[in-house]
């Protein structure tokens, strides 16, 4: 069947900068917001926009992702032979050399010609933002490319994460450096392509023919079709959107939640968040408790202590007298008696015994891993 647009997403990268949060689960995986993963955010995007064939292209800890996923009944996207969520590995199992993001969808590119699209909308998993992909398939369409580069300006100090560009008054890209160490711009692509597949699937194979490539859509691909006859055009993105692919942008991001900004609210009637637990609906956070100033507390855990500018999540249990500030408290955390809790990110599942003290500082957020122990100092 004909489809006009589907989405591929990129969710098999490491996360090595979100250790050791991502020592047993892809970086997709990683709670956000109370009790949501990041990867709820763009297939949120996509039931909003009305894409219905997703297609997640996994690799590392596939499983924690397969068992967030299931069979996409949380997004209302269960799969059928034209549409639906796919779950799709990205290499072969056993053989142990690591390609980049293109070449994930190299490897798919059977998934995606059998559902024929006129274009293909490529995803990141590591990306908060609530947007209408229909804005940016109206752009593309109307501009007449085959590619589309979704951009917005980021602080100067940031830039060099980033693939950053330059754009006529066509918007039309002029230049494009992948996390240039001197970055000539501070417009940053957002990593979310449209492309006419058609257009991409030509580059993909050729892209696979080079063996000097490392099989990346901002180290190659990118660059390649920049330098080919066609042009490429940014869209500009007007929202709120943040990459959270380093604990010091993760921890931050759960800030802005709390900021309270007009810009940015996570929970918004017009733009509903999808997620595999069906109790996390609008409403079921608070974002002020009785114990809690500024925070937002999962109905489902307990608080005897006090908290104050933190992301709670759902299932902790925070002891008499325990004091949490500015921190992340992941699903599941057990925290004992007169703890004491500052600029941290807490892991799920972890155990913080009576007395112990985690205090991170103004340059750097203390992470405890997943499941791990921590006992007051002696
Ligand atoms: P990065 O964020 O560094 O830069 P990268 O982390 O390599 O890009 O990959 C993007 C997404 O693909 C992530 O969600 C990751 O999990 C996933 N991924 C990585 N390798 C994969 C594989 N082999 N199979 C499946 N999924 C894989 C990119 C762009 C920049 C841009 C930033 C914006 O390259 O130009 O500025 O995104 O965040
Ligand atoms: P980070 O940059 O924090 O490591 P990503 O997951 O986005 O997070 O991956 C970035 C880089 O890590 C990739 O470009 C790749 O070089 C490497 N990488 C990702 N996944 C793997 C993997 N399964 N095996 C080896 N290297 C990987």
């Amino acid at each position: 069947m004909k489809n006009n647009c589907i989405a591929m997403l990129l969710a098999g990268g490491e996360g090595r900068r979100l250790s050791p949060l991502t020592s047993k689960q892809a970086k997709p995986a990683v709670p956000f917001g109370g009790h949501y993963r990041i990867i709820d955010f763009p297939l949120s995007n996509c039931v909003n926009s009305g894409i219905n064939t997703i297609g997640v292209l996994t690799q590392y800890e596939a499983e924690s992702l397969h068992e967030h996923i299931g069979e996409g009944e949380a997004w209302k996207l269960p799969r059928t032979d034209d549409n639906g969520i796919s779950m799709l590995p990205s290499y072969n199992v056993g053989v142990d050399e690591y390609l980049g993001t293109a070449d994930a969808i190299f490897k798919n590119i059977d998934y995606v010609d059998a559902h024929e699209p006129e274009n293909v909308l490529i995803l990141s998993g590591d990306h908060i933002y609530h947007m209408d992909y229909r804005e940016m398939l109206d752009f593309h369409v109307n501009s007449s490319t085959s590619a589309t580069i979704s951009v917005m300006p980021v602080p100067w100090e940031e830039a060099h994460r980033f693939g950053v560009m330059s754009k006529d008054d066509q918007s039309r890209i002029t230049e494009f450096a992948e996390k240039p160490a001197k970055p000539a711009s501070n417009l940053a692509s957002m990593g979310i392509y449209l492309f006419k597949w058609s257009f991409l699937k030509k580059y993909l194979i050729d892209d696979a023919k080079n063996p000097k490539s490392s099989h990346d859509f901002g180290k190659d691909v990118i660059p390649k079709m920049l330098a080919g006859t066609e042009s490429l055009h940014a869209f500009e993105f007007k929202g709120y959107w943040r990459d959270v692919g380093t604990i010091h942008s993760l921890w931050e991001a759960h800030m802005d939640l709390l900021s309270n900004s007009p810009d940015w609210q996570l929970m918004n009637e017009e733009w509903p968040m999808y997620t595999r637990d069906l109790r996390a609906k609008i409403g079921s956070l608070k974002p002020q408790a009785k114990q809690g100033k500024n925070c937002m507390i999962h109905d489902d855990c307990s608080l005897e202590g006090t908290a104050e500018s933190s992301v709670i999540f759902n299932g902790t249990e925070i002891g008499r007298n325990a004091k949490i500030k500015d921190s992340v408290i992941m699903p599941n955390v057990k925290i004992g008696r007169n703890v004491i809790i500052e600029r941290a990110i807490i892991g799920e599942g972890a155990i913080i015994k009576d007395g112990a003290v985690i205090k991170g500082s103004t340059s750097e957020i203390t992470v405890v891993a997943p499941n791990e122990i921590v006992a007051a100092k002696p």
